[in-house]
């Protein structure tokens, strides 16, 4: 394994946790529809982009087929009420731990970018203060297709410019750790990925990323 000269970070589920506002405003297109939606589906949508996401909603739609023009429309709608929902976002919602590990991966001399699916990404950072923290921004704007293609972290490390082989990726989802590992990174897991077997590394916290760095570049 090479060392790592990178690290490549999912955001939601990673860095912030913004699930119960997905849930919340999905949910809230889907009873308008008269759609079953619960938070075991919600799980489901972890690092899926909003289309993808749409279309497993989808799954237990029993009406008229939609058209292409109503599925970006309820689309938007849930991306509308999810907007207002990460208005209530503010700095508090990032941890010491988090920013303080971030900081020291750079004084450490790691190069730090995103790799999220989300468009919203930057209007997340700003709102919580944390675009200062990255050297790269990888998100939903500039990719084609969404985890488990790698497409996302592959970006992430060219606009670092870095080769993948050189990239470390923290990802909470097994779509990410697929993305990750399909791309020739390294795979770190948090969360609910860590019982994924094909992670690397697992860290317990966020700041244990430290010593992986360390494990790694020994
Ligand atoms: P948006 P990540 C992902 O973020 C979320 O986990 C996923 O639930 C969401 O559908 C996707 O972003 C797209 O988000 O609608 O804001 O473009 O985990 O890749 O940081
Ligand atoms: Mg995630």
């Amino acid at each position: 394994m090479s060392k790592v000269k990178g690290l490549i970070f999912d955001l939601d589920g990673v860095i912030v946790f913004t699930d119960k506002f997905h849930y919340q405003a999905w949910k809230k297109m889907a009873d308008g529809m008269g759609i079953y939606f619960d938070e075991e589906i919600n799980n489901r949508l972890r690092g899926v982009s909003r289309m993808d996401s749409l279309e497993i909603i989808l799954e237990r739609y029993e009406g008229e087929p939609l058209s292409q023009e109503k599925k970006d429309a309820l689309a938007a709608e849930k991306n509308e009420t999810y907007r207002e929902l990460l208005k209530t976002m503010t700095p508090a919602d990032v941890s010491q731990e988090v920013r303080d590990t971030l900081a020291k991966l750079r004084e450490m001399g790691i190069k730090i970018s995103l790799g999220s699916s989300s468009k919203n990404a930057k209007f997340i950072l700003e709102r919580v203060d944390l675009l200062d923290a990255f050297d790269a921004i990888s998100d939903g704007t500039n990719i084609t297709k969404s985890k488990p293609d790698p497409e996302v972290f592959l970006k992430g490390a060219e606009f670092l410019g870095l080769t993948p082989a050189d990239c470390g990726v923290v990802e909470d989802a097994y779509a990410g750790i697929d993305a990750a590992k399909d791309g020739g990174m390294i795979g770190i897991a948090i969360g609910d990925a860590c019982s994924y077997d094909r992670a690397d590394y697992r860290l317990n916290t966020f700041s244990d990323l430290i010593q992986v760095v360390k494990e790694i570049n020994q």
